[in-house]
């Protein structure tokens, strides 16, 4: 078996990764039994100038290896070309994203430094995964500097149409850059047809069966590998003794009131203004549920320097009060906005006490959160999970209400009929969306997508060889 060389924008303490969700656990998993290195950004942040040596830690046959950032990487490589335009822009936001050549020169300038680090890094035989937006361009790079190795990539983040993606400065050089790697993961379906779509337009490409393109003289597998969660672990904390401490206590202080819950990164993808609406709709639509249901929202800020991100803040803040000075009263408040992280363990014992998980992006990679709220159930009384159409997770989790998170009246519909359906048909759905869940975990993704790239054709022809 290869070793591993993972390539992501943070690294987990591996030391640590049951409490930072499945992902760092299954990727931990995938070096431990391979050995391996992850390689990341550190976290902090450098004046220009002063040295940005790595720092390596080991534990056991897995070494990690993380960089500070410069003051200049941090704000146009990172705060500015991956949070400021591809995030927007792979999000369908054109009206959020920002163009600029400074940031453009970074993301290059910082993939190119970050493929110096890991060439020193590697051996003949592994094979490397890189991840995310934010390193498109790290195998091109290394490609540059002589590297031959197998390299796949993975996209978290959905992939636009090619109507939103051209509008991108430098698209085609950002878009040519995949063609370095030898495998290429979505999320979805969707986010393969965008990439072939675009592809096909461009008109440079060959499509061969199962996915494989060819442009150039390089070749490349396309395939679409859902990310799962650690589905047994987060179900055991679930119904953990503290959880059911929890539960009950939450049940104590409010008796009988349905709880609907959103657990969120405060990020504009999210539909969280969307969301507050829609409940305020149902209290319109359907008055009994005044007194009788509240609206849990957990947003952890994140990205704070970024304007977009203090607009929603602030957007969800106004809208929160309103509603709140408007139906609330002593004994009931109908949003409780909880601006910060949860602890998993309280996170997985809070989806349990809810009645209803709402998960209603506008737009979203995959969504663990809607995962999370299924796996969390209690099998013989669960809650109902309520999904954006627009969230990658609808593509698979078809047992949940699907929704459209624009359509406030059809979403405060599907949140009353959550509250209103039967115990039979809760656990119908819920037993469904369970066992797709459990089917597909993080770890199967996990082996999933490193067997497609151990398989993947490994053509990769270096220009000048081939010359
Ligand atoms: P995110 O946009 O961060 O991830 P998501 O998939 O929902 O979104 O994962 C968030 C994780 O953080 C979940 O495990 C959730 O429980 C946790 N979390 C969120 N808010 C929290 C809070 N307030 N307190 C504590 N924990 C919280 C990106 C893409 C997604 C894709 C994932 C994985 O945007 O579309 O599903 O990567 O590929």
């Amino acid at each position: 078996m290869s070793r591993l060389v993972v390539a992501s924008n943070r690294v987990a303490d591996l030391s640590v990764a049951k409490q930072s969700g499945g992902l760092a656990v299954a990727v931990g998993e995938a070096l431990r039994q391979r050995g391996g290195v992850w390689f990341g950004w550190s976290g902090d942040v450098v004046e220009d100038g002063e040295p940005d040596v790595p720092t390596t830690t080991s534990l056991d046959n897995v070494t990690t290896v993380t960089v500070p950032l410069s003051r200049s990487e941090f704000e146009n490589y990172y705060h500015g070309f991956a949070n400021r335009t591809l995030w927007p822009v792979c999000h369908y936001r054109l009206d959020l994203a920002e163009f600029s050549n400074e940031f453009l020169e970074s993301y290059r300038h910082t993939n190119a430094r970050f493929a110096a680090e890991i060439e020193k890094l590697l051996l003949p035989d592994d094979i490397l995964w890189i991840h995310d937006f934010h390193l498109i361009p790290l195998g091109s790079e290394l490609r540059k500097r002589g590297v031959t190795q197998r390299i796949g990539f993975f996209l978290h983040i959905p992939f636009p149409p090619i109507e939103i993606l051209t509008a991108t400065p430098e698209h085609e050089w950002l878009i040519d850059s995949i063609f370095a790697y030898d495998l290429v993961g979505f999320q979805t379906q969707t986010d393969l047809n965008n990439f072939k779509r675009y592809l096909l337009q461009l008109g440079n490409t060959t499509f061969l069966p199962l996915d494989r393109l060819i442009c150039g003289d390089r070749e490349l597998t396309a395939g679409v590998f859902p990310v799962g969660i650690d589905a047994d672990h987060f179900a055991e904390v679930a119904h953990s003794p503290e959880s059911d401490r929890i539960v009950e206590s939450m049940k104590v202080r409010d008796p009988g009131l349905a709880l609907i819950i959103g657990v969120d990164r405060l990020d504009y993808s999210k539909g969280l203004p969307e969301r507050v609406r829609a409940f305020e709709r149902l209290l319109e639509l359907h008055p009994e549920w005044r007194n009788a249901a509240s609206l849990m929202q957990v947003a952890q800020p994140t990205r704070e320097d970024v304007d977009a991100y203090v607009d929603i803040r602030e957007e969800l803040e106004r809208l929160t009060g309103a509603i709140n000075g408007r139906y609330g009263n002593f004994d009931w408040t109908p949003v409780r906005y909880i601006n910060r992280s949860v602890e998993r363990d309280r996170l997985a014992a809070i989806f349990r006490a809810s009645r209803i998980g709402l998960v209603t992006p506008v737009r979203d990679g995959m969504n663990l959160v809607a995962k999370e709220y299924v796996v969390a159930q209690d099998p013989d009384d669960p809650g109902v999970l309520v999904l954006s159409k627009f969230a990658g997770a609808a593509e698979t989790l078809t047992e949940a209400l699907i929704v459209n998170p624009f359509d406030t009246d059809e979403v405060a519909e599907a949140l009353h009929a959550a509250l209103i359906m039967h115990q039979s048909e809760r656990k119908h759905r819920n037993y469904a969306l369970r066992t797709k869940i459990n089917n597909f975990d993080v770890f199967k993704w996990q082996k999933d997508f490193l067997t497609a790239l151990e398989h993947s054709r490994a053509s990769y022809l270096i220009p000048e060889r081939t010359a």
